[in-house]
């Protein structure tokens, strides 16, 4: 770890934090983040020439491992025709069709750079066409950094939020209210009470910014029946979920069809790609047709979609998502065996190639839950596997995804590491 100390001292003095988004830092978990010099398929090697069995995938987008063949082939052959063209291509057609074509509720869809500007740009369009301000979310969700979701939970019960973070004025949280995640009773009272007020209810429609909590079906479908009957704009944030749990996100796994969905991740497999979409009704509201504005430079780069189409045709073809289900399930039951070997309380769950693991004992179904999990072991759990060779996500609170390039013998690997990691996460 070397060079990755010696990069990190100098990184700090010019980077703030020594990283471009902070969750890279190794704050949750503590020790210094490893610097990587190179991906290949399943395995990352850092910068002291150290590899590791990779479960972040730079946080989902990796779904078919690292430097793909096809997607670097694409990626290249596109850059040579050109980098940016600020003008429509035949390319970004062809992404809305296969984004529309597998996702049955995007009628029309918008492409943009980060799963931020996606959400950001939904929560404008929703409030456009509602005419509506208030936006309700779930407290353990992220949606990105935009201003008015950086808030938690106001002081009492159903009443407005207050900022996370500096520099987020008062006001523009006071028109978000957040919620309990997975409590259908609260949803009905927030409406009963703001009903005639709410634009948007926003949710993770599998919660992976609190490690992994799946929606209960009464859940999703109170959010659904509510939306419908106030005129609100029910929105899954599929950032993560889409095409990483199934070919039609997790909408199409839980039956429930949102009016908007926001889309990033596995869309530009690796590359910077966004998109939100939905009820045609609703996206013609978007400038130039509509008012409500919106716009980017680089949305729908070529170059970037050219990545995300590559991906997307490997991740569509019959059997793939059977296939990485069935890896991501056996990594997980195989940690849940070895915990129970090693007497630690431990629970995991998954869904397509996504996973959570909880240093708890029973699976949680909600934020309070996920909050009972005990840090200090998954921290202890964590260096104990990066030792070992196996890399997961640095924080007990984030998701772990598996790729198409994780082989039998790198899950049978991490679980042999995992045997001996458990013993050193009993402290
Ligand atoms: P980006 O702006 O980071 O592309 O997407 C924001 C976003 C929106 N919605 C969901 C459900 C998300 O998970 C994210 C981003 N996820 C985090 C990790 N959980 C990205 C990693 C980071 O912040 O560095």
């Amino acid at each position: 770890m070397g060079r990755s100390n010696e990069l990190f001292e100098r990184s700090q003095q010019l980077i703030p934090g020594g990283v471009n988004s902070p969750v890279r830092a190794f704050r949750a978990v503590g020790g210094t983040p490893v610097f990587f010099r190179e991906g290949r398929g399943s395995r990352v090697v850092d910068e002291d020439g150290r590899e590791y069995i990779d479960y972040v995938g730079s946080w989902g987008p990796l779904i078919l491992g690292h430097a793909h063949p096809e997607v670097v082939e694409a990626v290249a052959s596109a850059a040579r025709q050109g980098l940016s063209f600020g003008a429509p291509t035949a390319r970004e057609l062809e992404m809305a069709e296969v984004l529309t074509g597998s996702m049955p509720s995007m009628e029309q869809v918008r492409l943009v750079s980060s799963g931020t500007e996606a959400v950001m740009s939904a929560i404008r369009l929703a409030r456009g066409y509602t005419g509506r301000a208030v936006i309700v979310k779930f407290e353990g969700c992220y949606h990105g950094h935009s201003d008015f979701l950086l808030v938690k939970a106001g002081s009492g019960a159903l009443t407005f939020g207050n900022p996370t973070s500096a520099g987020v004025p008062a006001e523009l949280a006071s028109h978000t209210l957040v919620l309990d995640y997975n409590d259908p009773q609260q949803a009905e009272d927030a409406f009963s009470r703001h009903g005639k007020d709410i634009a948007a209810v926003v949710l993770e429609a599998v919660a992976g910014n609190m490690n992994f909590v799946r929606p209960s079906d009464e859940f999703i479908h109170t959010l659904r029946r509510l939306c419908t009957k106030h005129g609100a704009v029910l929105l899954f944030d599929e950032v993560m979920t889409g095409f990483r749990v199934g070919p039609r996100g997790a909408q199409g796994i839980f039956g429930v069809s949102p009016d908007l969905t926001t889309l990033g991740k596995v869309i530009g497999g690796g590359m910077p790609v966004g998109a939100f979409g939905g009820r045609r009704e609703i996206m013609q509201k978007l400038a130039p047709v509509g008012p409500v504005y919106q716009a980017g430079t680089l949305s729908g780069n070529p170059v970037a979609v050219a990545a995300g189409l590559a991906t997307l045709r490997r991740v569509l073809e019959p059997g793939f998502f059977d296939r990485l289900g069935a890896a991501t399930a056996k990594l997980v039951q195989g940690l849940e065996s070895e915990a129970r070997a090693a007497g630690v309380p431990f629970s995991g769950a998954s869904l397509g190639g996504m996973f959570g693991i909880f240093f708890r004992k029973e699976l949680p179904a909600s934020f309070a839950q996920v909050m009972q999990s005990d840090r200090e072991a998954f921290n202890r759990f964590f260096h104990a596997m990066l030792e070992r060779g196996v890399y997961l996500a640095p924080s007990a609170f984030e998701a772990g995804f598996v790729s198409a390039a994780h082989s039998e013998a790198d899950i049978a690997a991490t679980l042999a590491a995992a045997r001996a990691a458990f013993a050193s996460a009993r402290g």
